[in-house]
């Protein structure tokens, strides 16, 4: 294979949020021709689309943020420590404007396909408006909630009320829901966030839920400043020290003894300082050990009972069945106390399910609620789902669809055997949600632009990851997988145990980000020994 002369231009980024920004700065500072193409018609990614209100990240502003440019750390402001979805979608804007890549990128514009062509070594691009363009590289900085799970209830399109979906909210007008009757549908963090908002206006709020949350504070308040100025003062070693730790977290709360080597009355004292500290999931060392996250788990599950003052809807609202961590933990101030509320009320679907969507309200088995609106927070066909909803084809004409049947497959979770030259950021099997993805984003866009580099430098035509190093790395995330609580025995995204029919394959790598990083770094340094090269 020869190095191709057919391409339009030599990358093209799929996405223009956190990931598909930087990869365009980045390419283009690398001095490879790109071009942008995003569905919205703005950047911000996930941070355009999920615009309820409340939406708001659950990751302190300073951490959750770009570090590859100095001045943009010292000229943003965050009003918050946990910024709000129309600030951090503000921010992405500033810095697209600032790298000057938002003439880069073409909006309103969805991939339908990319197809590679062996003989060329190129990939062919095509939009919806059925223009295609031809490159020899492709970033999918698709993100890994970018893909509304529809709402699977029997009558959804009947009802004549208003029906909205948090992951995908109206941009056009703003909505009065003040003296309406809300239904919300879904109590992961969406739900969570936008449930006190409808009660602060609403006449009446139900909630539907099918599987109670763990709700813990979030950190949201005035920005810590002296964080900030240590952030501020050397933003680029800042970088550096985040890829040194587990979470891509600055500092990284953590317990300072194993649960082992405290007794009882110690061993609640970690915990009482962890909650007050926000870094309760690491209340101990050894947090991943079960009897750990058993003492963790019951711990927030007290904390939650305190705050809702009728037992039988706290009772309900905490979370039995499933250990802390193996769903996401949803972080709210206002949530528990909502109910506290007269004219909130909880309707557990364990005990009374939906029957169906009626034109006037929901019907579960137990009575009718009539509503005047529906929100579906019913969450993501996460981390795959924006893979599949792309025809993807590879070398020998192979699908994406078919390489990840059983589940997801690649190695260091950013590229595929048989999908030469096509990068996947924020993807399966990286660090990905449990770790700070901004953090990440710049990571690994900085190791496919790398990868970009030493393929130039060499003359290559192109690079994949060796079948074997695949089988490993999958093996080794599974590895790190069986002692993450409740990996693969809890109903959660993490696992696609939320979507029926979709593989149940725990799709995060949880050896932390420091180790990750460290594995690039080792194919960087050493010429890439877990790949194929091209030539
Ligand atoms: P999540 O966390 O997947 O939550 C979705 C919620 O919707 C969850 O409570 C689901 O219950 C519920 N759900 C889904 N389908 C139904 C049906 N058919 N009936 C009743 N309830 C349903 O999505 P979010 O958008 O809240 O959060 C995603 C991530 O975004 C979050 O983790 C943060 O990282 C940011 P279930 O638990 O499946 O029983």
């Amino acid at each position: 294979m020869t190095r191709s002369a057919k391409a339009d231009v030599d990358v093209v980024v799929v996405g223009a949020g956190f990931a598909g920004i930087y990869a365009l700065h980045k390419v283009r500072q690398a001095g490879l021709t790109v071009m942008g193409i995003e569905a919205a018609p703005d950047v911000g990614g996930t941070w355009y689309w999920n615009s309820y209100p409340g939406a708001r990240c659950d990751v302190s502003s300073y951490n959750y943020a770009y570090f590859f440019d100095p001045e943009i750390v010292r000229q943003w402001q965050w009003s918050d420590s946990c910024a709000e979805q129309r600030e951090i979608q503000s921010y992405l804007r500033f810095c697209a404007e600032k790298c000057g890549v938002v003439d880069l990128i073409r909006f309103n514009t969805r991939v339908t396909s990319a197809h590679y062509e062996g003989g060329s070594g190129t990939w062919t691009v095509t939009m919806g408006n059925g223009e295609s363009v031809c490159c020899r590289y492709v970033i999918m900085a698709i993100g890994a909630l970018s893909t509304p799970k529809a709402p699977d209830i029997e009558g959804v399109d009947d009802f004549k009320g208003l029906s909205l979906l948090t992951s995908n909210w109206p941009k056009d007008r703003e909505i009065d829901f003040r003296g309406k009757r809300v239904g919300v549908i879904g109590t992961g963090s969406s739900g969570i966030q936008i449930i006190p908002e409808m009660a602060k206006v609403a006449r009446s709020v139900h909630v539907f839920q099918r599987t109670a949350n763990y709700v813990i504070p979030t950190e949201s308040g005035p920005i810590d400043e002296n964080k900030l100025q240590a952030i501020r003062k050397d933003p680029i070693t800042v970088r550096q020290e985040l890829r040194t730790t587990y979470a891509g977290l600055y500092p990284l709360g953590i317990g300072a003894h194993k649960f082992h080597e405290l007794d009882e009355a110690g061993r609640q004292q970690a915990l009482e300082t962890a909650w007050e500290g926000n870094y309760i999931a690491l209340a101990f060392r050894d947090a991943y050990l079960p009897e750990a996250n058993a003492a963790i788990s019951d711990f927030v599950r007290k904390k939650m009972l305190e705050v809702v003052r009728n037992p039988k809807t706290a009772h309900e609202l905490v979370p039995w069945d499933h250990p802390y961590g193996g769903k996401r933990p949803c972080r709210s101030d206002t949530y528990l106390q909502t109910f506290n509320e007269p004219h909130v009320r909880l309707v557990s679907l364990k005990h009374t399910p939906i029957v169906r969507i009626e034109p006037d309200g929901i019907k579960t088995t137990e009575e009718k609620i009539e509503l005047d609106a529906i929100i579906y927070a019913t969450g993501f066909d996460a981390i795959t789902g924006a893979v599949f909803s792309i025809d993807i084809e590879g070398l020998d004409g192979q699908t994406m669809k078919q390489a990840w049947k059983d589940g997801p497959v690649n190695y260091l979770g950013t590229m595929v055997h048989g999908f030469p030259n096509m990068f996947f950021p924020s993807s399966a099997l990286s660090p990905s949600v449990l770790t700070n993805m901004a953090t990440l984003a710049e990571q690994q866009i900085d190791y496919i632009v790398d990868t970009m580099l030493w393929l130039e430098r060499h003359g290559y035509a192109g690079i994949q990851p060796k079948l074997q190093s695949q089988f490993d790395w999958r093996d080794e995330v599974f590895r790190y997988a069986q002692r993450y609580p409740g990996a693969l025995t809890t109903n959660s995204w993490y696992n696609g145990a939320n979507l029926p029919g979709k593989p149940r394959v725990f799709m995060i790598y949880c050896g932390g980000f420091h180790k990750y990083n460290d594995r690039c770094m080792a194919e960087l340094k050493s010429d890439f020994p877990g790949y194929e090269v091209l030539r």
